[in-house]
């Protein structure tokens, strides 16, 4: 296998035969021996309205090595990047009084949802919308001041930046696209391959949580880079086990067919074995690789530890890593967990509010790349655990 290989004090290894004796070489535990990869998490949406055309221009700016587009589609066919069907999740929808009576409840993956769904808008209409923070306690200045983006602008941005980023696109709600007759997979390999992006070497990787999108682009003989995402609901911080509710218990078309297995049964070797037919790497929740576990007081409950009125992970400590980078990589199966953000209100205590910490031991394990809202932070981390290495 081919190694990026770097000696210690800055010789590369092309110039191997004008390096000291006393350089050795430092191997990357990542599956292909390169330096993991840092993937901007819906833009940079640490920083501003996620999925914007302005949060993929910040985190191309930050030098994330991939940006990363949700996709879903209009009415009328057109693919854009948003996280979530329904409008009011991430857009000013609400505030449009045109589109007041746009307003219903749909079913989105088995959950009744009332709101305004992307499907029912033209692209013309959307472009209307302006995107704003899904999160509360980040800036809110920006809500409402830019458009969403399309996928093709998404591409036009990369391309136009002349540097090597990968468009890291995610199909989402998949089964429900095709129950609405939008279905996401044959257009975006109709966009995809009109950008020349159609081979296993194309600088794109397509994700989803739903097998059967895969199965589908596999299927139509696609060789682009294949990722399942693998979730979780949520962490017992009693015992650090890892929990499982709907609609994060399984992918919603193994709900549709019938098929009782979790999340969970994705990183046993006979779930990574079976990925592995149909995929090229696995985007597992990082609960799966570093799970965190809390205190358990007197009183039976999870001790809140910081004393700030709130029992979360600030309160508990990472627990050993699991072997799921090793079972993967055996598998020959690539690793990007998600997902790594700055806020100390988000980080175990044992990371002591520096997100730094966080990237660095996942870079130690071999992850092959992460997704971030911060791909600035991760960037600086890895420049740092990189030069430790002597690099
Ligand atoms: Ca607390």
């Amino acid at each position: 296998m081919l190694r990026y290989l770097k000696m210690a004090g800055g010789c590369a290894v092309a110039a191997l035969s004008a390096c000291g004796a006393t350089d050795r070489p430092v191997e990357l535990p990542t599956l292909n021996g390169r330096p993991t990869m840092v993937l901007a998490h819906r833009g940079a949406s640490g920083y501003l309205p996620e999925e914007t055309v302005e949060a993929y221009a910040r985190a191309i700016e930050q030098g994330a090595d991939a940006i990363e587009p949700d996709v879903i589609s209009t009415k009328d066919g057109v693919l854009i990047a948003r996280h979530d069907p329904n409008l009011a999740f991430s857009t000013d929808v609400a505030q449009h009084p045109e589109f007041a009576a746009r307003k219903r409840t749909l079913n989105v993956d088995g959950e009744m949802q009332e709101g305004w769904f992307a499907s029912d808008f033209t692209l013309a209409e959307i472009k209307t919308l302006g995107g704003v923070s899904t999160d509360a306690e980040r800036p809110q200045e920006f809500n409402g001041r830019y458009k969403i983006a399309t996928i093709q602008e998404v591409i036009d941005m990369i391309k136009k930046s002349g540097r090597d980023i990968a468009l890291y696109v995610e199909t989402k709600n998949p089964t429900f696209h095709r129950q609405q007759g939008v279905p996401l997979e044959d257009r975006l390999l109709a966009l995809l391959a009109a950008a020349g992006w159609s081979g296993r070497d194309a600088p794109v990787f397509v994700q989803s949580f739903e097998p059967g999108s895969l199965k589908y682009l596999r299927g139509k003989g696609s060789t682009l880079k294949l990722v399942q995402l693998i979730d979780a609901d949520d962490v017992d911080l009693k015992t650090g086990a890892l929990t499982y509710a709907a609609p994060y218990d399984r992918p919603y078309d193994w709900a549709q067919a019938g098929d009782k297995r979790l999340f969970s049964a994705m990183v046993s070797p006979a779930g990574l074995a079976e990925i592995k037919t149909y995929a090229d790497g696995i985007g597992p929740w990082k609960r799966y690789i570093v799970s965190v576990k809390g205190t358990v007081g007197a009183d039976g409950k999870v001790a809140d530890v910081n004393g700030d009125g709130k029992v979360n992970e600030t309160d508990a400590a990472t627990l050993p890593a699991t072997t799921l980078v090793a079972d993967a990589h055996k598998a020959g199966l690539f690793v990007h967990p998600y997902t790594f953000r700055n806020e100390p209100r988000r980080l175990a205590a044992d990371y002591k509010g520096d997100p730094k910490a966080e990237y660095k031991q996942f870079y130690a394990l071999g992850v092959d790349g992460l997704f971030s809202d911060f791909a600035d932070t991760a960037l600086a981390a890895r420049a740092e655990y990189l030069k430790q290495l002597g690099y």
